[in-house]
């Protein structure tokens, strides 16, 4: 029997079997998180998502120490925009959008510079990268099967952003029976409200959506001295 690795979170204590449990990192990707992309670009502080990149390379080295698996994703779109919803497009007025030529190639386009994985959290070749269309990672793609071929149940999700993508994902997971857990120096949002509260909603009501915890008593949990 494989003993379950427990951590420290809230609403109370996460136990997980760590064949069953995969470290998924939501859109790390150039365009959110460079200074010169396209998120800076719209006025956006990069500094309060960049903060996630060292803690997020410690649990990524370890997850791969300890040879658990990793899923990575990435928010975009065909460079033919066939699958990019018209009111995606022009949602938020703005004068340069999705598809259009940015500061790292065309926004949000599969295969352009600023839509790739930022190099500290680049992907191994082994590593599934799910090509998304929306928000959540499950929407319109081949995650839940993927999960289920692997026999996984439960997922630590990180990455960008709190309130948008890691928070539907989270909620998309949660409703396809996963239990997620949420380590709060591993997700950043642009707004320091929007990271408070997006985490509250996912612990609130004895964990609705999941459970929330830290880099640090996660390593703790992997690898106790
Ligand atoms: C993500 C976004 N990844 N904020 N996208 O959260 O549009």
């Amino acid at each position: 029997m494989n003993p379950k690795i427990r951590v420290a979170a809230e609403p109370y204590e996460f136990a997980f079997e760590p064949a069953k449990c995969a470290l998924l990192i939501i859109d790390m990707q150039r365009d959110f998180l460079e200074p010169g992309g396209f998120g800076e670009m719209l006025g956006n502080n990069v500094s309060q998502l960049r903060r996630t990149i060292e803690p997020n390379q410690r649990l990524l080295t370890a997850w791969r120490k300890a040879g658990l698996q990793v899923i990575h994703t990435r928010e975009g779109h065909r460079p033919d925009l066939t699958d990019l919803p018209p009111a995606k497009k022009i949602r938020g007025r703005g004068k340069t959008t999705i598809g259009d030529i940015g500061p790292m190639g065309r926004i949000l386009i599969r295969g352009e510079d600023g839509h790739d994985i930022i190099p500290e959290l680049y992907p191994l070749p082994s590593e599934p990268v799910i090509d998304k269309p929306g928000k959540g990672a499950f929407f319109a793609t081949d995650l839940h099967a993927i999960l289920q071929h692997r026999g996984i149940q439960q997922l630590v999700v990180t990455g960008v952003t709190t309130e948008v993508c890691v928070n539907t994902t989270v909620r998309e997971a949660n409703d396809r029976g996963y239990d997620c857990l949420v380590p709060a120096d591993c997700v950043g949002s642009y707004f320091p409200e929007f990271q408070d509260m997006g985490l509250k909603m996912i612990k609130a009501q004895g964990g609705i959506f999941g459970w929330v915890s830290d880099s640090g008593k996660l390593l703790a949990a992997l690898s106790p001295r």
